[in-house]
């Protein structure tokens, strides 16, 4: 930078400025200071990797929390026969039909991909069927009662509980393989029996035949705008059973071995009739401390099968 006669350095130092350059620290020497300072105030600043997992923010259009999703479906998968009418001679294709009866064609959906017909989202976690058709009729965004604000409050009919139960899904969260992970929430029961799942998956970047098909579907089936199949090869769980106050659950995990995954979805769920209610879920990354602390607490398996 060239400074003319009645603009000094100094000048260019005073409280007023805002331009980041000239500094008095080259560049790189300024970042990497930055950066210890940030790391410093790591545990502070850990952010929550889930988006309104204290669910004070409102839905934009629908009646699901921002960031979470409650309208959800799953699919069966229908071979096909070469004689269909006899059920004769299956041809080894399969056709994935989601619990509305929509035909999605002979490749597997996968995780928060939108049915479009019934609009609801894939859970990608098990061939179900109609099971979850209704999940969102038994969830709501509650203020009275809860631990904080608004909580995610679910009210489990004896149908309901004694079979699929209810769960809410959120966006999913972009990781690394290696890095450590800290869920924790705030739950609360009657009735009803608490988990929450982290649910990992792994891009399949092999699959093209999913990368030209999830290409083909219209643009509100896509609403995250995958490209890769969403493969799970990984959940962490962590039972909560029916505290009767808002308690905190907490549970730390790593992406690694052979489990090692790139994409994380929480899995607020509750079984058994009675109601549950979910607040402050907060999924943030292990401090370089912490994750030492893990490695001692949890040194990898001698079998190198089970890595
Ligand atoms: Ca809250
Ligand atoms: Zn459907």
């Amino acid at each position: 930078m060239i400074y003319n006669s009645s603009e000094s350095p100094a000048a260019h130092a005073a409280p007023i400025r805002v331009l980041p350059m000239p500094t008095a620290l080259p560049l790189s020497r300024a970042l990497a200071l930055l950066a210890i300072l940030l790391s410093l105030a790591a545990p502070a600043l850990a952010q929550n990797l889930v988006t309104n997992g204290d669910f004070e923010s409102a839905g934009a259009s629908t009646d699901e929390p921002r960031g979470w999703h409650t309208h959800i479906t799953s699919f069966i998968p229908i071979p096909e026969y070469r004689d269909p009418e006899h059920k004769q001679g299956r041809t080894g294709v399969y056709h994935f039909k989601c619990g509305c009866g929509h035909d999605w064609g002979t490749v597997r959906p996968w995780a928060l991909l939108v049915c479009p017909q019934c609009k609801h989202a894939v859970t990608g976690l098990e061939d179900s069927g109609d099971w979850y058709q209704k999940n969102d009729e038994c969830v709501t965004v509650g203020g009275p009662g809860s631990k904080s604000g608004h909580a995610l409050i679910y009210r489990l009919p004896e149908a309901v509980g004694n079979n699929q139960g209810v769960r809410a899904l959120s966006d999913p969260i972009r990781v690394k393989r290696g890095e450590g992970f800290d869920i924790s929430f705030d739950t609360k029961a009657s009735g009803a029996h608490c988990r929450v799942f982290v649910e990992g998956f792994r891009l399949e970047n092999d699959d093209k035949a999913a990368q030209a098909w999830v290409k083909t579907l219209p643009p509100e089936s896509n609403p995250l705008k995958q490209t890769t199949r969403l493969k799970r090869v990984f959940r962490q769980s962590v039972n909560a059973n029916t505290p009767g106050e808002w308690t905190t659950f907490r549970e730390q995990f790593v992406s690694e071995g052979r489990y090692a995954f790139d994409v994380l979805i929480v899995n607020l769920y509750a079984y058994l009739p009675g109601e549950a209610g979910y607040d402050n879920v907060v999924l943030r990354r292990l401090t370089p401390a912490e994750m030492s602390k893990y490695r001692q607490d949890n040194p990898p398996s001698e079998d190198e099968r089970l890595r």
